[in-house]
């Protein structure tokens, strides 16, 4: 029998998403799971997210206005996206019955915590016809900082030297051959800087391991002039960069992001290109997180490394992360379109929106400043709700942890050509100003 892929396009859009699905991928076998309609419209479809930590419930947050419902899946009761989303499956990231009904609920499903697991997601998508984005491929590669690094290094993309280490002689060596310090990354399961350890001598290198517990890595410590991240989304046939971040980070963890970052124009170009050069590794749609380095100066031969270190201003890459990035909540307020409203464009095989800055922002993020887990609650926020440009986001987290990402919150600067130094100042003084109460 042939079919008339135009006549029935036109006949299942006028029915549910969920056909429309099926037909979108039916016409276009082996073409990436790409919607071949010419028409969009809303009420949508449905995105099945796998997390529902504050990137789900920010994501849930941007779909909404667009007619697209959001349904997680995460195992605490209650999650943030809980509250903003359609609704909530609870359970683990790995469990075959939630995330089946997830997707039989969706019409496209995606992940916002790398602890997705990417062979549950692959089989389930094999079986419901339900398209994972990005896809599970790239959570693998990104799953192992090892398997993620030497893939990038092949496809050309600048990173620092790295290698496997089995045992802390191993770790010694590195030092002995990069300089010390170094960074022990634990090649799986590390977010928000858990699994990431600065070994400052040799004689760490015994306690350095033992705290990452696990298959680890080493990296040459990057001398950087400052850490920058670019926001990318790729969609069906494009690929959009936001304006680059500069980023703050202490113990391993985000603290703020300065938009535009206060790099040249030679680096910021570097950096955009590089990121693009990232995207076209990644398989699937989506937004993607692509932390940088930006080197401060060249290194001497004398420390044994190669000629070819980096030299000043040069771009090397840090790690991805195939979601929303914590780097790109100022997108929120800053840009036309924020990092979220683009990834459910993304994931959807919608048309990208502007990634165009809107005004110099800063954010900041809010971390529970409590020695102990304890239920959470945000105190003396008025300054920033008093404060014009500034916006408050709080996660709706139930409990503090110490350091635990509660909130953030963002401060744009009401004409194009701010300085950023000024809305730096006064983003500090407003998240200074907040307490945690219980
Ligand atoms: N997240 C995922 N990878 C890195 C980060 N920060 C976000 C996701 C996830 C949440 O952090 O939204 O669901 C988990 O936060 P927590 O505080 O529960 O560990």
């Amino acid at each position: 029998m042939s079919i008339r892929p135009g006549l029935l396009t036109v006949a299942v859009a006028k029915r549910s998403g969920i056909e429309r699905r099926s037909v979108c991928e039916f016409l276009s076998a082996g073409d990436d799971n790409r919607c071949t309609m010419t028409t969009l419209r809303t009420p949508g479809p449905t995105i099945g997210v796998v997390g529902g930590g504050q990137l789900g419930r920010m994501l849930a947050e941007a779909a909404a206005p667009l007619g697209v419902e959001v349904v997680v899946l995460d195992p605490t009761p209650d999650c943030p996206a809980a509250l903003v989303a359609r609704d909530q499956i609870v359970a683990e990231f790995d469990d075959e019955a939630g995330i089946r009904e997830l997707a039989e609920r969706a019409d496209v499903l995606t992940f916002e915590i790398e602890l997705a697991d990417q062979d549950v997601m692959a089989r389930i998508s094999e079986e419901t016809g339900t398209p994972v984005h990005p896809k599970p491929s790239t959570l693998e590669t990104i799953h192992d900082k090892l398997v993620q690094k030497r893939e990038l290094e092949d496809a050309g993309v600048p990173v620092p030297p790295f290698r496997a280490v089995e045992d802390a002689d191993d770790v010694r060596t590195a030092i002995d051959d990069y300089g010390a310090p170094v960074m022990l990354k634990a090649r799986t399961g590390g977010y928000d800087g858990r699994g990431n350890v600065p070994v400052e001598s040799k004689a760490d290198a015994e306690a350095a391991l033992e705290s990452v517990a696990g298959p680890a890595m080493v990296e040459s410590f990057v001398d950087f002039e400052r850490e920058i991240s670019v926001i990318a989304v790729k969609g069906d046939d494009e690929i959009e960069t936001f304006p680059i971040g500069e980023n703050v980070h202490e113990e391993e963890i985000l603290r703020e992001t300065i938009v535009p970052a206060r790099s040249s124009e030679a680096v910021t170009e570097r950096a955009h290109a590089v990121a693009r050069d990232v995207l076209d590794v990644m398989e699937g749609r989506g937004v993607y997180g692509i932390e940088l380095f930006e080197t401060r100066e060249a290194r001497s031969a004398s420390d044994g490394s190669s000629d070819d270190q980096p030299r000043e201003g040069e771009i090397l890459l840090n790690e991805i992360a195939p979601r929303p990035h914590n780097s790109g909540h100022w997108t929120i307020e800053g840009a036309q379109s924020s990092q979220f409203e683009q990834h459910a464009r993304a994931v959807l095989s919608w048309p990208l929106g502007s990634t165009e800055l809107r005004s110099p922002t800063v954010s900041k993020n809010l971390l529970a400043d409590v020695e102990a887990e304890r239920p959470a609650q945000l105190g003396d926020i008025d300054e920033i709700l008093e404060t014009p440009g500034a916006h408050l986001h709080w996660y709706g987290k139930r409990q503090a942890r110490p350091l635990r990402k509660m909130g953030h919150v963002t401060l744009s600067g009401g004409d194009p050509d701010e300085a950023v130094d000024e809305l730096l100042e006064r983003a500090r003084e407003l998240e200074a100003a907040v307490t945690f109460r219980w």
